[in-house]
């Protein structure tokens, strides 16, 4: 993630076009924000164990993942917007659901069962259910009305979009799964080892992986920053 940040600053530097800057800065935070995210859980701060109201303790709860992506996931978000030309309403709605997505995740992530009727393995998965649903919609959203605005955009900026958010969709979709079948969801269906390692590598690839897809396509860029130039003088 450290690595991924000097390549965006390096990539970035001689940039002069603000609309462009923009992507790079962006980008930059987001590879940012995780480095400094995964340092401190190396240290073992954002880390907690949990009791469950049955008396069992999920040892390690990683708090700190939560605080990364309630910041870096809207601003993945945001480029994505940005890159398919949205206007605020459309980029308030998408973080707006994000954000329901992570805080209600962190719920989940944190829920004891205590001072409900349900176990505390069910309040935890209710919790889940809850941040799928903002998940499902948000979604919803990427494939309508954000694919129906970047489409109005030409030809390399739509498919630019195209790939990215598939992208999108491919690697967010695996967070909830390895939530649930992982140590949070309490199924345990596998360890928390291979848990942090699934986690780590979606992190990787969902921040540096699209940061590179997206500040690579320079002409792409080009294109879709004199596209809201023209917007914004309309
Ligand atoms: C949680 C909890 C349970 C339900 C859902 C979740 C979704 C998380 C997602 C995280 C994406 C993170 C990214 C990070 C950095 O690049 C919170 C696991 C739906 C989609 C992209």
């Amino acid at each position: 993630m450290a690595l991924g940040t000097i390549a965006f600053i390096a990539m970035g530097s001689g940039e002069t076009n603000e609309r462009k800057q923009e992507f790079f800065i962006i980008t930059t935070f987001i590879a940012g924000i995780a480095a400094v995210s995964y340092f401190s859980m190396y240290q073992g701060f954002g880390v907690l164990s949990v009791e469950l109201a049955d008396g069992t303790t999920l040892d390690r709860i990683y708090w700190a993942r939560y605080t990364d992506w309630l910041f870096t996931t809207p601003l993945l978000l945001l480029d994505l917007g940005l890159l398919a030309g949205a206007d605020r309403n459309t980029l308030a709605t998408l973080i707006g659901l994000d954000v329901g997505m992570i805080v209600t995740g962190l719920v989940g992530a944190l829920a004891t069962g205590g001072g409900s009727s349900l176990s505390p393995g069910a309040t935890r998965i209710a919790w889940w259910g809850i941040s799928c649903g903002f998940f499902v919609v948000l979604l919803y959203y990427l494939v309508s009305t954000l694919s129906g605005v970047a489409a109005q955009r030409s030809g390399d900026v739509a498919s630019l979009f195209g790939t990215l958010r598939n992208l999108v969709i491919v690697l967010w979709t695996a967070y909830p799964i390895v939530w649930i079948i992982g140590t949070e969801g309490t199924l345990n269906l596998i360890g928390l080892g291979v848990e942090t390692v699934l986690f780590m590598v979606l992190d990787l690839s969902a921040k540096v992986g699209f940061g590179f897809i997206l500040l690579r396509s320079r002409d792409v860029l080009d294109q879709a920053a004199s596209a809201s130039e023209a917007a914004a003088a309309d």
